[in-house]
């Protein structure tokens, strides 16, 4: 997949795929990442890609000329059917559902706003806006650098542990169960017992139950959209059973 950045701060974006996952799928040939200097679409001689708010008011607004003469040199580079995503605080929020629709495209053209954001007459060069939540950024940046490794994870040859994947779908919806390793008594914290017995069945048993209660202590709102099979629903009673014995 194709992942172009339009933005005013290339290399800080370009540090998403020097680490971790992102980079092997660069290195494996399933992503490649560019970025595009709104900038170099500047009108004027000083590059200045901003001006003041008609109405008047706090801030600076992102000119609309070179925002689209930048899109339009994208949509050149990566074919004209490049998916354009605007990131902002207006978008909808980003959820894994999104992350992995957008996997399935071959190309993607990601807006990375600053100042007060884009000049709403540029906005029509936009397919989608994603959100990554209610709280103030100071651009879209970081915004854009968390979809590419987001979307880079289900990229072909990106995950080194290749249950990862396929277990993050395993327990789609759910928060993690809890993780051990050695050494076996820590502070004189034991590992629970299950983990050390070697009985597969029941390992999966107790993870997909600690997953359930996790989320019903942590996120209830994960739970209410979710529908469990018969053998989740016992195992989530009897977390909730077990911890109000523990609470008397
Ligand atoms: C403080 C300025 N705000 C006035 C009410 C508006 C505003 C403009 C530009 C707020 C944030 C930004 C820059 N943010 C993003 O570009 C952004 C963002 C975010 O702020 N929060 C969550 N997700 C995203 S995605 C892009």
């Amino acid at each position: 997949m194709q992942i172009e950045v339009l933005t005013l701060f290339p290399e800080l974006v370009e540090q998403v795929v020097k680490f971790g996952i992102p980079r092997k799928a660069v290195e494996a040939g399933s992503l490649q990442l560019t970025t595009r200097n709104f900038r170099d679409y500047s009108e004027d001689g000083d590059r200045r890609v901003d001006d003041r708010p008609y109405g008047g008011g706090p801030g600076m607004v992102m000119e609309a000329e070179p925002l689209q003469r930048a899109v339009e040199a994208a949509k050149q580079a990566l074919g004209s059917t490049a998916k354009v995503v605007g990131l902002s605080p207006q978008g909808e929020p980003l959820t894994q559902q999104w992350v992995q629709r957008l996997a399935q495209e071959p190309a993607l053209i990601l807006l990375c706003g600053r100042y007060e954001g884009p000049d709403e007459r540029a906005m029509g060069a936009v397919d989608l806006e994603l959100s990554l939540g209610d709280f103030v950024l100071s651009g879209g940046e970081l915004a854009a650098m968390t979809l590419v490794d987001a979307v880079a994870r289900w990229l072909p040859g990106a995950i080194g542990h290749e249950q990862s994947a396929q277990n993050d779908s395993f327990s789609a919806g759910l928060l993690d169960y809890p993780h051990y390793t050695r050494p076996e008594l820590w502070r004189g914290v034991p590992v629970p017992e299950v983990l050390l017995s070697g009985d597969h069945k029941k390992v999966a048993r107790w993870r997909m139950k600690q997953a359930l209660g996790a989320t019903w202590l942590k996120r209830p709102d994960l739970l209410s959209g979710l529908k469990l099979d018969a053998e989740q629903t016992g195992l989530l009673q009897e977390f909730i059973a077990e911890s109000q014995a523990a609470r008397t």
